[in-house]
């Protein structure tokens, strides 16, 4: 469509006022106004105020709020990055978010269980008094680690959440990480290139010009940034899209292959094998950044050190994170030792095997890491790959060439191919697609996911590591599964008889939430202690609830990997009622604890906490180190600041610094030294190649496929591959972040109130199941309820169900009661805390589907109104489960 008057930016900020006027009808009680009244740039009077909206959402969108009343009524895309390609950024649930924020679920007054132990409201002097006594007691008790700190990904804030890291670090509690919690990092980042993650900032999409997606659901869950690959369609590049199932990023992409469920690290070998096999490969790449000359004994599997070898020795200095490996050098037609320290441009072998003469007089045999590759890869022919995902085998060969020729080549691996027991190997099979076409460290090029707004981009132990900080961590699987031998993190000796909760709803969102529910009514867990800005599930349940300003209450400093843009939250109204900022709540819980930390966490009134924030903002500010110091908070007030990179040209390049100046891979993984993660990668380079014990005993050694619930739900209960021969998808909502919007009347509307189950047509008529019917999806450990939806577009193994409805949408029952914490030994080598742990593989779950007896029951509130089906959305307050 033409829009010839009409820039994109005042188009769609026109359109955000209208939503915004209709806004203020629909959702928030006082001072409607007609919709004309609110529809000119400055609408009655007084400012906007640019602030970002801060789910859990990769979004990190500038907004404009604009307030009366003490209550935000319009909300509109800020539209001001320097960047025109970023203008304007927002979705529908970011410009309503004001009905939340003023809705029925707010929180607005701390509560506490009185002696019957039922929730009751409670002034500020007691909630904090009677929270801090109760984890004093447990501290004294069980040990300061016994306290398990929940928080959600680190770069929606810094100042507010970064106080939540601060008190754990204060006490010596254990942080149980928003990214094992989520399983958002790809495991194979740390396994094949030693950091956390590297990926495209979006503008760089527009520069690729072959983009191949595996289960990134982009147009749904990068909704602000899903316009960057279609500018790289405008400008001749295609998209190409893996998936089961037939989804809104399908339909926009150039070429939809439909991918047998979990079968894409197949597909990835097939294509490494075609470009081996067809020597379309970047020799030079492989040869110079990766492990593929160096040498693997054939006896040991393990890679030979120079140190051991007759007439070599390890580059002198070497610090004790790096190994010098060998490699046999075809120039000099002789082993060599390979530093670790520089990547040379060098004439070693790719292939072959070679004998080694060792130090202890011995000979072995050894073979390049490539020629074990190549080797392996016989087993992923095109057509025994078209076999296991369901496809043609001549397409497997077509989108290999093209991966192979078209430059700059992007591949985007999702949440959907990670979340599975396996998704590592399927990583490290993409990742080898990525460095065989050399596409590493080339603008619009390599390898990215995008899951969470995960990652930390300047240094925050300013703020977050006070003097005599004790660091502590562990990861909640080993308190649903028991201690592992495998496992690195220190497991609390009696378990977590506490948890502090903030900007997370785990009752709720995790699968750990049966447990946790149990573990709170057995009182295994003696105390939980919530933060939030909602009447979530998890505040529901706390022992001491804390109302929290939302994001557009205060001042908070955010970032995303998905874009150069640092931001502030900045406030547009107060906090209602007693809510209040959590800077100031931590202050005072901390004091409370144990008054002699006041040196660490000086106190002031909570009208202060603005003030205090500010201060907070320019100690990050100073000393976050070259990305952010160029910034000021005068700046930041303005508009968004652009992070600072190392690379010549406006866009940030992963990896250019491996590639262009040959400094040793990993990168930094903040907010770690480099030294702490630097052993991954010992070589210095990047690893298809691993041979710690575990990888060698499940012939990981090496990327493979491995099916879905052999190892998992077959292993645990062979009985299940006939009970539950579905798999099951939680994929992410467009009307959601996670739980976040659940109870936004616009998006309940759009989904006509209802939790949908999809099922491929086949799958429901196997089940004498119709469109329309209630449906209950189960397995052994729980179930969920929703309205069936036929849909040819769904894999005829799966059965979707979209994530993040708060359990009282769905009768009370739990879409994640069905979902096991799986723990992957192999991730467990990489266990390191806020950067990478055992992963959550939310798709490793089989289950089945039924008809539910009766139809649905209807769900009511305590006003005897229906919260569903009735088109009017959340009422409040609710009671969970409660049945007519
Ligand atoms: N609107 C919205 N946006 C969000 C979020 C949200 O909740 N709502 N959450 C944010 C966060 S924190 C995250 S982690 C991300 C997650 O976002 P994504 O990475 O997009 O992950 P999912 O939505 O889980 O799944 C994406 C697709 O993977 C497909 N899939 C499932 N199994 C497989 C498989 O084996 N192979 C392949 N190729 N595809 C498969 C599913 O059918 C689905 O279409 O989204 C972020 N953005
Ligand atoms: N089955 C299944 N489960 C999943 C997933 C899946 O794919 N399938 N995906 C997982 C993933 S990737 C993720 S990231 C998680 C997300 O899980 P969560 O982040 O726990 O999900 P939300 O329900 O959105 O919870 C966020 C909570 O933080 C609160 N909050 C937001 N901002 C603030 C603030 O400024 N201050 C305070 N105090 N509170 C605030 C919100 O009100 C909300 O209650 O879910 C995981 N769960
Ligand atoms: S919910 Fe996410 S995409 Fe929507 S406006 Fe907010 S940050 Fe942007
Ligand atoms: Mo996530």
């Amino acid at each position: 469509m033409e829009l010839p008057d009409i820039s994109r930016r005042t188009f769609v900020a026109t359109t955000a006022v209208a939503a915004g006027g209709a806004a203020v009808g629909l959702g928030v009680a006082a001072g409607a106004q007609p919709a004309d009244a609110l529809t000119p740039a400055e609408p009655l009077g007084g400012s906007w105020v640019r602030t970002t909206c801060s789910p859990n959402c990769t979004g990190a969108c500038g907004i404009e709020a604009w307030a009366e009343d003490g209550q935000v009524r319009l909300v509109r895309q800020a539209a001001d990055y320097p960047y025109e390609h970023y203008n304007p950024r927002g979705c529908l649930k970011g410009l309503s978010f004001n009905t939340i924020q003023h809705g029925p679920d707010r929180l607005t007054t701390p509560l506490i269980r009185d002696e019957a132990g039922n929730q009751v409201e409670a002034d500020w002097d007691t909630a904090l008094d009677d929270a801090a006594g109760r984890l004093r007691a447990i501290m004294d008790k069980y040990g300061p680690n016994s306290v398990g700190v929940i928080y959600q990904v680190q770069g929606t804030g810094h100042i507010q959440k970064g106080a939540l890291v601060r008190i754990a670090n204060t006490f010596g509690w254990s942080v149980i990480g928003g990214y094992e919690l989520n399983g958002d990092l790809p495991m194979f980042w740390p396994e094949t290139f030693g950091c956390q993650s590297e990926e495209l900032e979006s503008y760089c999409w527009e520069d690729s010009r072959l983009t191949l997606i595996f289960g990134s659901n982009i147009m749904v869950t990068r909704m602000p940034d899903a316009h960057f690959l279609t500018y790289s369609q405008e400008a001749g590049g295609k998209v190409i899209y893996f998936d089961p199932n037939y989804s809104a990023s399908a339909e926009k992409a150039d070429e939809w292959v439909r991918i047998a469920p979990d079968s894409d690290g197949a597909f990835a070998l097939a294509m490494a094998k075609v470009i081996i096999d067809e020597n379309l490969y970047d020799a030079h790449f492989m040869a110079t950044y990766t492990d593929s000359p160096l040498l693997i004994n054939g006896e040991t599997g393990k890679r030979i050190l120079a140190d051991d070898v007759a007439g070599l020795s390890a580059t002198p200095g070497i610090p004790d994170y790096r190994s010098s490996f060998v490699a046999f050098d075809e120039a000099a037609g002789a082993l060599a030792a390979v530093t670790p320290l520089e990547l040379p441009d060098n004439s070693f072998a790719l292939t072959g095997t070679y004998d080694v003469p060792l130090k202890d007089g011995t000979t072995v045999q050894a073979k390049t890491g490539f020629q074990l590759l190549v080797e392996r890869l016989a087993d992923y022919t095109p057509e025994a790959a078209a076999e296991i995902c369901g496809i043609d085998a001549d397409d497997i060969v077509r989108i290999a060439r093209e991966a192979a020729t078209v430059k700059p080549m992007h591949i985007i691996f999702g949440g959907g191919t990670q979340q599975w027991y396996h998704g590592d190997l399927k990583g490290r099979a993409c990742a080898l697609v990525a460095c065989l076409t050399g596409n590493i460290g080339q603008l619009g090029g390599g390898i990215s996911t995008y899951v969470g707004q995960y990652k930390t981009r300047f240094n925050t132990a300013s703020w977050m590591v006070p003097p005599d900080a004790v660091k502590a961590s562990c990861p909640f699987h080993y308190a649903v599964n028991g201690p592992t031998p495998l496992m690195k993190a220190t497991y609390p000796k009696d378990g977590f008889k506490a948890l502090v909760v903030g900007w997370g709803n785990p009752l709720e969102q995790h699968n750990v939430a049966n447990w946790l529910r149990e573990a709170l009514a057995s009182n295994d867990i003696e105390c939980l202690v919530c933060l939030d800005f909602q009447r979530t599930l998890t505040v529901a349940e706390a022992t001491v609830a804390l109302p929290c300003a939302s994001w557009y209450e205060k001042t908070e400093l955010t970032t995303t990997p998905l874009h150069p843009w640092v931001q502030l939250q900045q406030r547009v109204v107060d906090p209602p009622g007693q809510a209040r900022e959590e800077i100031w709540i931590l202050t005072e819980l901390a004091d409370r604890i144990d008054p002699a930390k006041e040196a660490v966490w000086p106190r002031f009134a909570p009208e202060d906490s603005e003030a205090k924030a500010d201060e907070v903002l320019a100690l990050l500010l100073r000393e976050g180190g070259p990305t952010i110091n160029h910034l000021t908070p005068e700046m930041l007030r303005e508009g968004p600041g652009k992070l600072a990179h190392a690379n010549p040209g406006e866009k940030r390049i992963p990896f250019w610094e491996q590639v262009n100046e040959r400094i040793p891979f990993p990168t930094v993984s903040r907010p770690n030294p480099l030294d702490v993660t630097s052993k991954f990668v010992r070589s210095g380079r990047i690893e298809f190649y691993r041979d710690e014990d575990v990888f060698l005993e499940l012939d990981e050694q090496l990327p493979r496929y491995k099916p879905p619930f052999e190892d998992t739900e077959y292993a645990a209960d062979p009985a299940a591959r006939e009970l539950y021969p579905l798999g099951y998808t939680t994929r992410n909502s467009a009307f959601r972040v996670h739980a976040t919007y659940v109870n936004d009347p616009f998006m309940l509307e759009m989904q006509d109130n209802t939790p949908k189950v999809w099922l491929n047509p086949a799958t429901a008529a196997e089940r004498n199941l119709k469109n329309g019917d209630w449906v209950e999806v189960y397995n052994s450990r729980g179930t969920v309820q929703g309205q069936l939806v036929e849909d040819p577009g769904v894999y005829p193994t799966q059965c979707i169900f979209d994530q993040g409805w708060w359990s009282h949408y769905d009768n009370g029952t739990s879409y994640n009661s069905l979902i096991w914490p799986w723990i992957n030994p192999t991730n467990e080598v990489y266990y390191l805390v806020s950067v990478w742990s055992p992963n959550m593989a939310w798709n490793e779950t089989a289950c089945n589907v039924r008809l539910c007896e009766g139809g649905r029951p209807q769900v009511v509130t305590d006003t005897g109104k229906s919260i569903l089906g009735d088109g009017a959305g959340a009422a409040s307050p609710i009671e969970y489960g409660k049945e007519a």
